[in-house]
């Protein structure tokens, strides 16, 4: 299986009224001592699903045309071979009840989320059209998007649950709305587009993992720009996030 571990990118619509300032770094070097301090949180996997069997309460749901799939567990895989019309897009997704809830700092602090996700779309490399995890509130009505990068056969991805790298297209995606959505979810899984005028396709998706701990190729300091993600402003989130990159570069 290749393994690919998503980092931090980018949004393709940065923020536009961003700015730092000497306060929001007075609270950070406050926040890193009070780490410091308190020593190491504990961190580890929140909620973990490897497809065992036919109990795993995962659900889908057509948008656009219905690709008519028909997910189901053989060997230990959520799987389905689908009959996709044009259009075809589904919501693959999960509402059991160690999975949902709130994810704020507040609550189980959910950091990063990683799966196993197969795809056979019959063209090309075998890539499906689209491929997101997405995140559902049903008191907001909202779902949150991360883009990821299609291709065929296994990946496996790692993605940070932070604000600045998710997106919603149906409401409002402040900072509070994010906020607002994080404490009260109801549904974590993948959003699926599969290629047009290709009948056949095949999708699975194993190991769906929430975890509190960023992963990253250094786990201390992310552990801080965690905390410092969840306690400031705007605009040193930008600067936090510019540091981040930087670090992602050299490792
Ligand atoms: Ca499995
Ligand atoms: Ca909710």
């Amino acid at each position: 299986m290749p393994l690919r571990v998503w980092g931090i990118r980018k949004r393709s619509q940065l923020r536009s009224s961003l700015k730092g300032d000497g306060d929001s770094m007075k609270g950070f070097m406050a926040v890193m001592l009070g780490l410091m301090l308190c020593g190491y949180a504990s961190a580890g996997i929140v909620f973990q699903d490897q497809m065992g069997g036919v109990e795993d309460p995962w659900s889908h749901t057509p948008d656009g045309a219905d690709p008519t799939s028909n997910w189901a567990h053989p060997g230990g895989i959520l799987t389905s071979t689908s009959t996709s019309g044009d259009d075809a897009r589904e919501y693959v997704y999960t509402s059991d009840l160690g999975a949902i809830g709130d994810w704020s700092a507040a609550g189980v602090d959910i950091r990063t989320i990683k799966a196993d996700f197969y795809a056979d779309s019959g063209v090309g490399s075998g890539a499906a059209s689209l491929v997101t995890l997405f995140f559902y509130d049903a008191g907001t009505d909202q779902h949150w998007f991360y883009n990821l990068t299609p291709y065929g056969g296994w990946t496996h991805y790692s993605v940070p649950v932070v604000y600045s790298y998710w997106y919603t297209t149906d409401g409002p995606d402040g900072y509070a709305d994010w906020q607002a959505s994080l404490a009260s979810v109801d549904q974590v899984g993948i959003y699926l587009a599969y290629q047009p005028g290709e009948d056949v396709q095949t999708y699975a998706i194993d190991n769906f993992i929430l975890d509190d701990a960023f992963e990253t190729p250094e786990p201390g300091t992310f552990y801080f720009l965690g905390a410092a993600f969840a306690s400031m402003g705007f605009g040193f989130r930008k600067r936090i996030r510019e540091f981040a990159n930087g670090l992602l570069k050299k490792s």
